[in-house]
């Protein structure tokens, strides 16, 4: 080889690195060319050939806050798995927004559109995969299809269960395109009704029967792959709680779950709370945790604050759970004997319930200090919200010595779950109310204790 040819190679080197550079300039967060310039730079070059697809997706309308959490982990776990699977290497999670859930009473502040990173630690949360924030979306679109374009998706799709879910005996993973009802329907012509945008429109709606894990998903994006290749490709899932976990509990849920950190204002008004009203701090109770998620490990070494942490569902649930929810008269009760038992003096009650209920339960209390987290005035109302609110009363009762749920309630489940993982033994927390303080041995809630890997 001589010195020219050595020359015209090393020239092609370096004109094929800044090629593949601008190109890694797309696919690499920017932080990873800074952090990571080396993993950038091993990244396939084909990858850079596949689309980037924004998976977005919405729930029921009528479902709580809680459960909307759980589906947020069956997709995240889903779209973890997608991004190893060629063709989707770029995909993305796009969170929707909150808004006017029917459990947020308060009339007099607006909660509508209402990001994640209101609620949670988005930093924390994309440190499992690669989710994002509405309003972020809405950048990013900006910034490929120009200011002021309206969102034109790629595909709606709308899941309704199979009529019969048991085809001879059997649970069959399955999907189906199958016309419209008429209530279901988008004809084209208006804005699709999504969180009331109003600039949302899309290429096609189509109904699916639809019953199996989010991994199904994957193959339903592949049989309804658009025939020309595409630069970016929007799919939104409509009723996504349809849509099962792979596996509940497992490792990949909990590293999800795990990541799911509150924000950090919620953490500190929480913090403040505690120091006050039950003179609780992580240092005191040994429930410091690691800056990260991913820096966790197993232990169970928590301690908790001197005070205990009893959830008390009320509202819909004295309606359609009536059976195994209990009197206020019965879990104070309850409440006291345990007290009692453990040497504590001190309750903190998260609950829906009204004004007169919780001064009811005060009454049965009278020997004890019941503790109730309220907002400072309307200023912290309108900052915190209804659900900023009840994330405070989850994270005070994360804290607590010992715990108490309602049976069968979501909200509970996410208490266990916080429990879980800042370390607590077992038996502090996976406790649940009875209907009536007489009957100890009443069915509990399920213990899904934490898993690593
Ligand atoms: N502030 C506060 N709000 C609560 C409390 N308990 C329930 N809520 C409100 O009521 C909603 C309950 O709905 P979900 O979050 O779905 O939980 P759930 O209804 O207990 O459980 P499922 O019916 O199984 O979904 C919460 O999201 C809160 O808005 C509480 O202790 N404190
Ligand atoms: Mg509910």
């Amino acid at each position: 080889m001589d010195i020219n040819n050595v020359y015209y190679s090393v020239l092609l080197l370096t004109i094929s690195q800044i090629v593949h550079t601008s190109h890694l300039r797309e696919i690499c967060e920017k932080r990873d060319i800074f952090f990571e310039p080396f993993r950038c730079q091993l990244y396939e070059l084909d990858v850079l050939d596949e689309p980037v697809t924004y998976l977005l997706y919405d729930v029921n309308p009528s479902e709580g806050f809680n459960l909307r959490r759980d589906v947020y982990i069956r997709l995240a776990v889903f779209v973890e798995y997608l991004r190893r699977q060629r063709g989707y290497r770029r995909a993305r999670l796009v969170l929707p927004p909150w808004s006017n859930l029917v459990h947020w009473r308060s009339h007099n502040i607006d909660q509508t559109h209402l990001f994640w990173h209101h609620f949670f630690d988005l930093r924390s949360m994309k440190r499992y995969t690669n989710v994002i924030d509405m309003d972020e979306f809405f950048a990013e679109y900006e910034r490929l299809h120009g200011p002021d374009a309206g969102v034109t998706l790629d595909a709606v799709y709308k899941l309704q269960h199979f009529d019969n879910m048991f085809e001879h005996g059997v649970f069959v993973d399955k999907f189906e395109k199958h016309v419209c009802p008429k209530s279901h329907g988008y004809d084209g012509a208006a804005p699709l009704p999504y969180f009331g945008y109003g600039n949302f429109t899309t290429e096609e709606f189509a109904c699916l029967h639809f019953q199996g894990s989010a991994m199904l998903l994957h193959k339903l994006l592949e049989e309804y792959k658009p025939a020309r290749a595409q630069h970016a490709r929007y799919v939104l899932v409509l009723n996504a709680e349809i849509v099962l976990h792979d596996l509940w509990g497992n490792v990949d849920y909990w590293a999800a779950r795990r990541s799911m950190r509150f924000a950090e204002e919620l953490v500190e008004v929480a913090a403040r709370f505690r120091a006050e009203f039950l003179n609780s701090s992580d240092q005191q109770d040994r429930t410091v945790r690691p800056a990260r998620w991913t820096d966790e490990r197993p232990h169970r070494t928590a301690r908790g604050g001197d005070y205990l942490g009893a959830h008390i569902r009320r509202a819909d649930f004295l309606y359609g759970r009536d059976k195994t929810t209990p009197t206020i008269q019965s879990a104070a009760l309850q409440i006291r004997a345990k007290l009692l038992e453990l040497g504590l003096k001190t309750v903190f009650v998260a609950s829906d319930c009204s004004r007169m209920e919780f001064y009811n339960l005060k009454n049965y209390l009278k020997r004890f200090r019941v503790v109730r987290f309220v907002p400072e005035g309307y200023e912290q109302r309108h900052a915190l919200k209804d659900g900023g609110i009840a994330i405070v009363d989850q994270i005070v009762c994360s804290h607590a010595r010992y715990f108490i749920g309602t049976y069968e309630s979501t909200f509970t489940y996410r208490i266990y779950e916080e429990r879980e993982i800042i370390g607590f033994p077992k038996d502090l927390t996976f406790n649940t109310f009875c209907k009536s303080e007489k009957e100890m041995n009443c069915e509990k809630n399920t213990v899904w204790p934490i898993v690593y890997d």
